[in-house]
């Protein structure tokens, strides 16, 4: 195939991104917006044109939180009208319970009884508008499920009140026959101090408790695990494992930094090309969802570049992994490790474990050759 068709970016490569992805005006902690707001139809029409599967959203990047049951109607038709005339896709949405003040001390976990109804009452209207968009997925990031001050609020009791909170969402799925399975989304710190749940492994401990065990996994995050010093691959390969991979965030962030949100593939190569691997190779077939920023030093011009550099990374590194399994000088060292662990001594005493003490394992010679293969060399 033609260099320049290989990496087009087409609809059964399931790509998506949130609107809040591309629609990120470029606002921090330390200024203001730099972009305008794009309308949602419009973010619809250019994924399309990029060759994008899908399109994902909070309740209220499409719905304002105060608008009338038939503002919400018309937002809500027109938006639909956009994804049909563009043939894309809503296969998740989610629910944002972190934007509103009454949030600050939590949601599904607050100490206060009327915020925890006004936030599971939010998510289920987030969920039925998700159904209504054909979405099967839906996240729930628990951004300000965490504390500052654990004097304040026994950790036991914001557990206990999350498991409630999930229990009553998994009711809500089963009893209107939603064919739709949750997502949980860990996430170390930011913008609590320390969120409650921090990794993909807390996270399916956790769902081990719950009542409906079999509608909920999770949402890993780059980003998130790198924040917490963890390995992104080995957290996917757990979620993977146990049959809990639901959906996938991909972005890209430094170690010790602030939550970054790169755009993906963009800064760790050699992790990028394991964790597409290992999307691959486990045959993982949902959708490849974008959750980055644009810098902010761009305009709307950056933006669509952003969006179309991530699909076409994500597709040079599927290249890549193509290229791994053909390339026969690392199928050879391959073969030679395997052949080391499958035909060396047996336990049979000090003698074999001596010839295991002084073998060596080629893992320099293989590790040389992927990154030679990285480097554009092979
Ligand atoms: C973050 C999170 C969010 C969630 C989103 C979907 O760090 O802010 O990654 O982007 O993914 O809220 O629930
Ligand atoms: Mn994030
Ligand atoms: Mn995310």
């Amino acid at each position: 195939m033609e260099d320049q068709e290989r990496f087009v970016p087409q609809p059964e490569d399931r790509f998506t991104f949130g609107l809040w992805t591309v629609g990120n005006r470029g606002r921090d902690p330390f200024g203001d917006a730099v972009r305008p707001t794009i309308a949602p139809t419009t973010i619809v029409r250019e994924l399309s044109r990029l060759g994008a599967y899908g399109v994902t959203l909070h309740d209220n990047d499409l719905v304002p939180i105060d608008a009338t049951p038939a503002e919400r109607d018309r937002i809500v038709r027109e938006f639909k009208a956009a994804l049909d005339d563009h043939h894309l896709a809503v296969p998740m949405v989610t629910v944002n319970l972190f934007y509103d003040p009454v949030f600050k001390d939590g949601a599904l976990t607050s100490a206060a009884p009327a915020v925890r109804r006004f936030a599971v009452d939010k998510a289920k209207r987030a969920m039925d508008l998700g159904h209504e968009l054909g979405a099967t997925i839906f996240v729930l990031w628990g951004g300000r499920e965490g504390a500052e001050v654990d004097a304040a609020k026994d950790p036991r009791d914001a557990l206990r009140w999350y498991r409630e909170s999930l229990n009553e969402l998994t009711d809500h799925i089963i009893r209107n026959g939603y064919p739709m399975r949750i997502a949980l989304e860990p996430k170390p710190n930011e913008p609590r101090s320390d969120i409650y749940l921090p990794t993909v492994g807390s996270m399916l401990a956790f769902i081990q408790t719950l009542d409906h065990a079999e509608r909920v996994g999770v949402n890993p995050e780059v980003a998130h695990a790198k924040m917490a010093g963890l390995n992104p691959v080995h957290e996917v390969a757990q979620a993977i494992d146990q049959q809990k991979l639901f959906h996938i965030d991909l972005n890209d962030q430094r170690i010790a930094r602030f939550d970054q949100d790169l755009r993906f593939g963009s800064d760790d190569l050699k992790g990028t090309f394991y964790l597409v691997k290992l999307l691959e190779d486990s045959g993982y077939d949902g959708p490849r969802h974008f959750d980055a920023h644009p810098y902010r030093t761009e305009d709307i011009e950056g933006v669509w570049q952003f969006a179309r550099g991530s699909m076409r990374s994500y597709l040079a590194y599927r290249e890549k992994v193509r290229r791994f399994h053909q390339d026969g000088e690392i199928q050879a060292v391959l073969a030679r490790i395997q052949k080391l662990h499958s035909e060396g001594p047996a336990i049979d005493g000090e003698a074999s474990l001596n010839w295991w003490r002084e073998r060596g394992y080629a893992y320099e010679e293989l590790d040389q050759l992927v990154t030679e293969l990285l480097l554009g060399m092979r």
